[in-house]
């Protein structure tokens, strides 16, 4: 079996649009984010543009969406430089939000079979709430309790049920950690890239959080204990993409009209 051939992110720690935190070195040894390019699998019609982020009212479902259902590649963390195992990591999209409301969904697209990321894996469900609103959620604050799921079919949607309360506005992430590889130096081949994305009408709010020392568990209850936090904008190495992360939620009550509020969107630039 051959596989796609993955680009690898050896060199991101010192990109800016990198954020790397504590006191990691950069990834000369350790664990580092590659990429496959899934564009020829893609297995859903594309869509024109992502979906439109419409206003909603008091009881409406908000929908917090930035692919267009097709997927365009996958991501993954690996120990590095040996390229032999994968690594767990926090897979998360971030989504300003205006108001208080409740998260009561999240949906994850997992990979085709090419990307080895087998149904019944166990994760576990994340978000975050980050009162700064500065795209960085070294300081966001974990949200609810802990929710584990498993892996569902391959080059589908799953949605699961949860339940977390963004308590004012401020920056939403939403996620998951892929507990089935978070034991120290992670998990044999075939390498796995739990993270599908998509690569049409990119949006720059997608993030990878992960130790760079393969030995130290992903810490999914402190972003900034983790050393290195990336996000998906480098043509080169990570691509330019949005996880293919969706989530819904319901106002909460006492709003009134009630908007998606994405007015803090920071502007998408493609540079390189
Ligand atoms: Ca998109
Ligand atoms: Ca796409
Ligand atoms: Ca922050």
């Amino acid at each position: 079996m051959s596989y796609p051939q993955p680009s690898r992110c050896l060199s991101c720690a010192l990109l800016s649009t990198v954020l790397v935190l504590g006191a990691a070195s950069a990834h000369a040894a350790g664990s580092g984010s590659a990429r496959i390019d899934l564009s020829d699998s893609s297995s859903v019609a594309p869509l024109p543009t992502d979906p439109p982020i419409q206003p909603g009212e008091r009881g409406s479902t908000l929908q917090f969406i930035y692919d267009d259902g097709s997927i365009e590649s996958a991501h993954g963390v690996f120990r590095i430089p040996q390229y032999d195992r994968s690594v767990a990591g926090v897979y998360l999209n971030r989504f300003p939000v205006g108001h208080p409301l409740k998260v009561d969904s999240i949906s994850i697209f997992w990979p085709p079979p090419v990307a080895n990321v087998a149904p019944g894996l166990e994760l576990m469900l994340v978000a975050y709430y980050d009162a700064d609103i500065d795209g960085n959620p070294a300081n966001a604050v974990r949200l609810g309790s802990d929710v584990h799921v498993t892996v569902g079919a391959q080059g589908e949607w799953s949605t699961y049920p949860v339940d977390f309360d963004v308590p004012a506005a401020g920056d939403l992430y939403v996620g998951f950690v892929n507990l089935w590889a978070r034991v120290p130096n992670g998990v044999a081949l075939p390498l796995q890239y739990p993270g599908s994305a998509d690569s049409d009408n990119p949006h720059c709010q997608s993030y990878m959080a992960y130790q760079s020392n393969p030995l130290m568990l992903v810490d999914y209850d402190d972003i900034g204990a983790n050393a290195v936090i990336e996000v998906l904008h480098d043509p080169d190495t990570m691509g330019v993409e949005d996880f293919m992360i969706r989530a819904t939620g319901q106002a909460l009550p006492g709003d009134d009209l009630f908007t998606n509020g994405f007015d803090n969107l920071i502007a998408c630039t493609i540079s390189g």
